[in-house]
């Protein structure tokens, strides 16, 4: 008997800026991502320059019909895919949406429609409108409440009918290591305060919470849901103190969805602010609004960390969020260390805190592929991906019997497209290869991997065939 429920939501997950294309297209505005060649930890330049893969992307401005095709021969339930904020409100404080952005998006998710996929829309995936960064100074002011809510109604009102799963924000526990790609403030890093920082994230808290209740009120029938970067966090050795410096590093990530599940800061926060000289503004209005709670938790899982608090041991590379690397554990090519069973682990753990629906809404192997000719057939053979996918999906299996309700999972990736942290093309994640280049040559062709045979038949088993 699989352990999955009939109606489990498989499929895969893309962001707009990471494959879309089409920057300046159709009266899209600039985004953060735009001047982002080299990814999250560069400053950024000064226009797009011809070097930011981004630009093209995949082309799935233009092409959206065949891979939504291709998604569906596999077996897709569900699309996770973001709407990007610049093509709706090219500025962000724009009075009147963009039109053709609109329709793009209409036509995306009428070809979803087409073939019986759920749509599942992130409403904002690291992709700020530039605008917004360089004059607001992104999500430090208040001011960003306001447009977010008009971009937010403007979907809600225009998609109301095709789209009954919504996000928040992506990761949204990142925006202290990426202030700039995750909270589209423009002011480098190292000039901002913690409490620059924390107002920050006060204000898209609000923000989200009020995207949550516009849901309710727009589309009585949908899910909303927000979306944390999860990595499960052990103490290095088992002492005490390590111990402790694990809770308060879980709890700097579990700070934000504390709020978004529960409706109120923590208890835990007082002290943090107090020893961090961290004030917030925080109106009356804000408690009332923060008490609009998200319908269910979603998270990114690539890897486990460690704690440690000798701190002479570096921290290893990650997925932002980097950590002490755990010496029972082997990395992906990027460092990235391989946790299928911290995924059951971190599974276990979130539903206890929170007893809400979970969804996994990334995961993958980000890997350099070699594309070869099998009688006459060009693909790759990604036994590497595939191991890690059933691994990791094995450990969901384990996670459903332990009890945890989880709604459905969207593999991060599932057609090559540009990495977030590194801005590259060589680090692919999906069951597509796209024939695109990090010196921006290549066709652009799409062509089925070995994994795309094997998830097809994961999910057409509905878990059976995992092993
Ligand atoms: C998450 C982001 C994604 C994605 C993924 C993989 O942080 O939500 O946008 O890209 O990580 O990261 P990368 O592309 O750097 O391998």
């Amino acid at each position: 008997m699989s352990k999955f429920p009939k109606n489990f939501l498989w499929g895969g997950a893309i962001a707009a800026n990471q494959c879309e294309g089409a920057y300046n297209v159709d009266g899209k505005g600039l985004s953060v991502q735009d001047v982002a060649p080299k990814g999250w930890k560069y400053r950024p330049t000064e226009q797009p320059t011809e070097d930011n893969l981004k630009l093209i992307g995949i082309d799935f401005y233009n092409r959206y019909k065949e891979d939504i095709k291709l998604f569906a021969e596999m077996g897709f339930k569900v699309l996770r895919l973001s709407i990007a904020w610049s093509r709706i409100f090219p500025n962000g404080d724009d009075e009147q949406p963009n039109e053709l952005g609109l329709q793009f998006y209409d036509n995306v998710f009428d070809e979803c429609k087409k073939y019986g996929i759920e749509p599942l829309v992130t409403l904002s995936h690291y992709e700020t409108p530039l605008h917004l960064a360089k004059k607001y100074d992104g999500w430090r002011n208040r001011k960003l409440i306001d447009f977010f809510e008009k971009y937010a109604t403007t979907v809600f009102e225009r998609y109301k009918n095709k789209v009954k799963y919504w996000l928040t924000f992506n990761e949204i526990n990142s925006i202290s290591h990426a202030p700039l790609l995750s909270g589209g403030i423009y002011t480098p890093k190292e000039n901002l305060s913690k409490n620059d920082i924390f107002q920050a994230i006060h204000h898209e808290l609000v923000a989200s919470a009020r995207a949550v209740k516009l849901c309710h009120k727009i589309i009585p029938d949908a899910k909303i849901g927000c979306m944390i970067l999860g990595v499960p966090i052990y103490p290095l050795t088992p002492t005490p103190e390590n111990m402790l410096k694990t809770l308060q590093a879980e709890r700097e990530n579990y700070y934000f969805s504390d709020i978004q599940v529960r409706g109120y800061y923590p208890s835990y926060a007082n002290r943090m602010f107090e020893e961090n000289n961290i004030n917030l503004e925080i109106t009356d209005q804000d408690v009332e609004d923060l008490k609009n709670t998200v319908d269910f938790v979603s998270f990114s899982y690539y890897m486990s960390v460690c704690e440690s608090t000798d701190k002479s041991i570096e921290a290893g590379e990650g997925n932002i969020i980097g950590g002490v690397p755990n010496p029972y554990l082997e990395a992906s090519e990027w460092g990235w260390q391989i946790d299928p069973k911290g995924l059951r682990y971190y599974l276990n753990n979130v539903y206890d805190r929170y007893q809400k629906p979970l969804f996994i809404v990334e995961n993958g192997l980000g890997a350099v592929d070699e594309l070869i000719e099998v009688d006459g057939v060009k693909t790759v053979n990604d036994d590497y991906r595939i191991k890690y996918l059933n691994d990791h999906l094995v450990q969901v299996a384990e996670a459903i019997k332990d009890g945890v309700e989880i709604l459905g999972y969207t593999s991060w990736g599932c057609i090559d497209l540009v990495s977030f942290t590194t801005a590259e093309l060589r680090k692919r994640y999906g069951f597509i290869y796209v024939d695109r280049h990090d010196d921006g040559s290549g066709t652009l062709e799409r062509y089925k991997k070995k994994s795309f045979y094997w998830y097809k038949d994961i999910i057409s088993s509905n878990g059976e065939l995992l092993n």
